[in-house]
């Protein structure tokens, strides 16, 4: 079906999908374009969980029976079993839909391929995307598609480093990459629940870590990797005392931090997760998944990024690359090539260049 009507619709279906962005967790999200003859008659999307999935909007903007020969456009494979909403499968085949063009299978094992095997049982013609158009409906839902086959976090990290692996910024200055390479950034902190730094960053840059976006700001849970209770006594700082600071959780070893350290975060206003001595990184990991956040944005400076490194647990990753020169000297050269990403380097702005994607390490 490479470039033909069904893939136009879908990327159309795939903008209505991404109006969600950052909003649907622990759900996907899914855009839906209903069409008559060439004409597109209605569309849908899933605003967030618990509210109407995106085939039942579209059908519901539509607001009258599709006539027989419509075709239902629709990122992923409709649901098939009650959720916190009734099944799609069941919504399309009552308002005698016939034809469904179906971006990517639903990793969901209560769907996975059930929904198309329905609907094809019901005498509906289905037909799969493939090609760029699938891989698109599929990357769109990465955090999706692992919460739901797996229910653990993923971990994901963000760096800006030059060209030498350095990530700490030139002396006096706050930035290694530019603006285009920022406003990048801010985009994922959106789509992330949650935006995680060490200790260390936090003292250093004191972050807000909230994403600063043209339509307007919002803050994600804020994680601070306290293991040794380094804020000790920074009550200033800001992930412990703006507006948001209900939004900060900060993660210790209650057997490496001074006591009393965890009553002088919640006194603050922050949540706190004693995490039992043992793999650090893996305690936050489980109690993330736990706490049912479906991904952790890490933007971690040298130590804490080498770590992460040996951890094994990184699983995607956003490398931005100013030219050499740019990162003070005098830091550790810890993020050097080749990485372990695919080959899909972006130019943003004069300078820089991002390598996205699943780590392979
Ligand atoms: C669709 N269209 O727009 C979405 C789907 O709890 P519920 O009822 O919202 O169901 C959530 C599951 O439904 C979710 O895990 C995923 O498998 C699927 N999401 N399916 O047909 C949609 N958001
Ligand atoms: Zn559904």
């Amino acid at each position: 079906m490479a470039g033909g009507p069904a893939d136009r619709h879908l990327a159309r279906a795939l903008g209505l999908a991404r109006r969600a962005w950052g909003d649907t967790h622990p759900n996907p999200m899914v855009g839906a374009v209903l069409t008559e003859g060439d004409a597109v008659v209605a569309e849908g999307w899933h605003a967030r969980a618990g509210e109407p999935h995106a085939e039942v909007a579209a059908l519901r903007a539509l607001g009258r029976r599709p006539l027989p020969g419509a075709t239902l456009h629709v990122t992923l494979e409709p649901c098939s079993s009650h959720g916190r909403t009734p099944p799609c499968v069941d919504a399309l085949l009552a308002a005698g839909i016939r034809r469904v063009v179906v971006g990517t299978l639903d990793p969901n094992p209560l769907h996975a391929g059930r929904g198309i095997r329905l609907l094809r049982e019901a005498g509906v013609e289905v037909v799969l995307a493939d090609g760029p158009s699938e891989l698109a409906c599929r990357e769109l839902n990465f955090l999706f598609n692992h919460w739901i086959s797996r229910r653990r976090t993923l971990l994901a990290m963000k760096v800006a480093r030059d060209a030498t692996g350095r990530t700490v910024p030139l002396p006096g200055r706050r930035w290694i990459t530019g603006e285009e390479a920022r406003a990048d950034v801010m985009r994922w902190r959106r789509l992330f629940p949650c935006v995680a730094v060490g200790a260390g960053t936090a003292l250093a840059d004191n972050p807000a870590l909230t994403a600063r976006l043209p339509e307007g700001a919002t803050c994600p849970l804020r994680l601070v990797l306290d293991r040794s209770g380094r804020l000790q006594g920074r009550g200033d700082l800001a992930l412990l005392a703006d507006a948001h600071r209900a939004r900060t959780i900060v993660a210790l070893d209650p057997a490496r931090a001074p006591s009393g350290h965890a009553d002088w975060i919640r006194a603050l206003g922050p949540a706190v997760w004693e995490i039992a001595p043992g793999d650090f990184l893996e305690g936050v990991l489980a109690r993330a998944s736990q706490e049912g956040i479906v991904g952790i944005l890490l933007e971690p400076g040298p130590s804490l990024g080498q770590e992460v490194l040996r951890s094994g647990l990184l699983r995607r990753a956003w490398v931005y690359t100013a030219p050499a020169g740019r990162a003070d000297p005098a830091s550790p050269p810890w993020l050097a090539d080749p990485l372990p990403l695919p080959p899909s380097p972006v130019s943003l702005g004069a300078d820089d260049a991002l390598l996205s994607g699943e780590w392979r390490g």
